[in-house]
């Protein structure tokens, strides 16, 4: 029987750190072992997927770059059809696999992905947009696995209230998790890593320590 792979989206607005999530990410779960994959979205380059291939920590024909050239939400939810070759190719070219990310071209608090693409996703906010974001309850923010709430570094340089986003954030999340995290020290990681490996993989942390 063929080993089933769990995919993983990883959504949010532009600049918002999906990517430098994936960088932080990526290196600690192959360390427990993890068999990872990636697809980029990007509209009309592979700059995401590049960057990435540059970090060196997977093979670069892991990576697959996906160029959308439409809005990054109809490649990923609408019609997946791009997304899914991808995924399809690395499933086939890499049997071993136990994680294939999807990363989102940068988008809006609206977007969401097909579960015809994905199992569950996360969803990347930042800090600088405003701590005014999670009041606003875009379906992106409501319906993600887990949601990020990244750059909290730069919070008193924008005037965002982190613990106002602290309070108000859970309210509109219905018990699901949020992680609030600083991508340039690895602050707050921890509790991603722990929704990857038990909520998407089904492992247990503890057991893969070694
Ligand atoms: N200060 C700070 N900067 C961050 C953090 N995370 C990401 N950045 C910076 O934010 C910028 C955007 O990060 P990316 O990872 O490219 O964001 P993205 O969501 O992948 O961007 P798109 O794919 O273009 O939508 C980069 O300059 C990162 O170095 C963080 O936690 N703190
Ligand atoms: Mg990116």
């Amino acid at each position: 029987m063929s080993k089933s792979v769990a995919r993983l989206g990883v959504g949010g607005p532009v600049g918002s750190g999906k990517t430098a999530l994936l960088e932080c990410i990526i290196p600690r779960l192959i360390k427990r072992g993890i068999e990872i994959a990636v697809v980029t979205n990007d509209l009309l380059t592979t700059e995401d997927a590049d960057r990435l291939k540059r970090k060196g920590f997977l093979a670069a024909e892991r990576i697959i770059g996906v160029e959308t050239g439409s809005c990054p939400h109809t490649a990923i939810r609408e019609d997946p059809t791009m997304n899914l070759l991808a995924v399809k190719d690395l499933e086939l070219r890499y049997p071993e696999l136990d994680l294939i990310f999807i990363e989102s071209g940068g988008d809006n608090l609206a977007s969401t992905f097909s579960y015809d693409l994905i199992d569950s996703y996360i969803f990347v906010l930042d800090v600088g947009a405003g701590d005014d974001i999670p009041r606003k309850k875009g379906p992106g923010f409501l319906q993600a696995d887990l949601v990020v709430i990244n750059k909290i570094d730069i919070a008193p340089y924008v005037g965002a209230d982190l613990d106002l986003i602290r309070k108000e954030a859970p309210l509109n999340r219905g018990g699901k998790p949020i992680a609030y995290t600083n991508c340039k020290t690895g602050e707050g990681l921890e509790s991603v890593l722990d929704f990857i490996l038990k909520t998407v993989l089904f492992r247990s942390p503890s057991s893969l320590e070694n």
